[in-house]
């Protein structure tokens, strides 16, 4: 299929990009590697007034360490983040995630920002940088705003964007990153989206008792969840196979799966609490650098 009609607008700087957005209003759309919008638009489920391509906007492709913050723009290749030294050394869940998404051709197109704004509730980068406590920095033509990760996925594919707004960063503290990360899912075929994804990061004392955790699951709920009662019950203790079990059943109780055509919601239920136990044991494993009791 094709999509609909549309006028077609490629800004050079940021600045004409917000212009243009505040110009269309609701009728303006971004595109930027196009790996999910494109099929939309040619399926005819979005038919916007006009596209507003930002592949021009260099000023929004890097990736950079200052005060304490990884800073990422939002136009930076899928495949830059996988390949970046700097993600490596500062917060390698996000370089150990990356290459599940999709395939190196989509890698190489899609960016980061497009799939945070997309916010498929399965895909990997959103639910590693609410694992990594991240920051969505969101831009209009009249204001700068910054919003919490946690606050910013809605539902299913809606975001805390405005029609007028960009995202023009995301950014994670990365001064007090846990040493333990770990990101796992399961899909049926290499590249496909996920079924169920849990991403974990944690720290430990000397003796392996967990001081923070965190761990994030996705494809089993509207949006990314932040499974903090499973993570909860972690502090202060050092990981064993009863608390690991535990944990498993907790991350369960933390969501709310729908059953579809790839998988029943109890499926994903038993996925949840499987995968989340794999996260936090590679983490803890990690931090500790032993398996401990386990
Ligand atoms: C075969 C295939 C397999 C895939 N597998 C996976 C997978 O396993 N996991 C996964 O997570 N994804 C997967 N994807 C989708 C992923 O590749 C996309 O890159 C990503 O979802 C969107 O990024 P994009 O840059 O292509 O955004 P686009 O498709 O250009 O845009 C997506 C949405 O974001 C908006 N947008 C884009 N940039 C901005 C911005 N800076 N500010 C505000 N709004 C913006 C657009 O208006 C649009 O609504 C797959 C895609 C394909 C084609």
């Amino acid at each position: 299929m094709k999509p609909a009609l549309f006028d077609y607008f490629r800004p050079s700087t940021l600045e004409e990009a917000l212009q243009l957005l505040s110009a269309h209003g609701q009728g303006g759309k971004l595109i930027a590697g196009g790996q999910s919008l494109v099929p939309i638009l040619n399926m005819r489920l979005s038919a916007p007034e006009c596209l507003i391509d930002i592949n021009g906007l260099q000023e929004l492709d890097y990736v950079r360490y200052e005060d304490g913050w990884l800073r990422i723009g939002a136009l930076t290749r899928q495949r830059e983040v996988e390949r970046s030294r700097l993600i490596r050394e500062k917060i390698p869940l996000l370089s150990e995630a990356v290459p599940f998404i999709g395939h190196m051709q989509t890698r190489n197109r899609g960016t980061i920002g497009g799939s945070i704004v997309h916010a498929d509730p399965t895909a990997e980068l959103p639910l590693s940088l609410l694992a990594l406590n991240g920051s969505a920095v969101i831009q209009s033509a009249d204001e700068t705003r910054e919003v919490d990760l946690r606050e910013f996925f809605i539902t299913y594919l809606t975001t805390d964007i405005m029609p007028g707004e960009l995202l023009t960063e995301v950014k994670v503290p990365v001064d007090s990153v846990p040493k333990g990360y770990s990101f796992h899912e399961f899909s049926r075929r290499h590249g496909d989206f996920a079924l169920v994804a849990a991403a974990c990061v944690l720290d430990s004392d000397p003796q392996g008792r967990i001081l923070t955790a965190r761990i994030t699951l996705g494809g089993v709920d509207s949006i990314p969840v932040l499974a903090e009662d499973a993570a909860g019950i972690l502090i202060g203790e050092k990981l064993t196979d009863t608390l690991l079990e535990e944990v498993g059943r907790m991350a369960a109780m933390n969501v709310d799966p729908e059953g579809d055509l790839h998988a029943t919601r109890e499926y994903r239920l038993h996925l949840a609490g499987v995968f989340a136990k794999r996260a936090v044991k590679t983490a803890y494993i990690r931090a500790t650098g032993k398996e401990g009791a386990l």
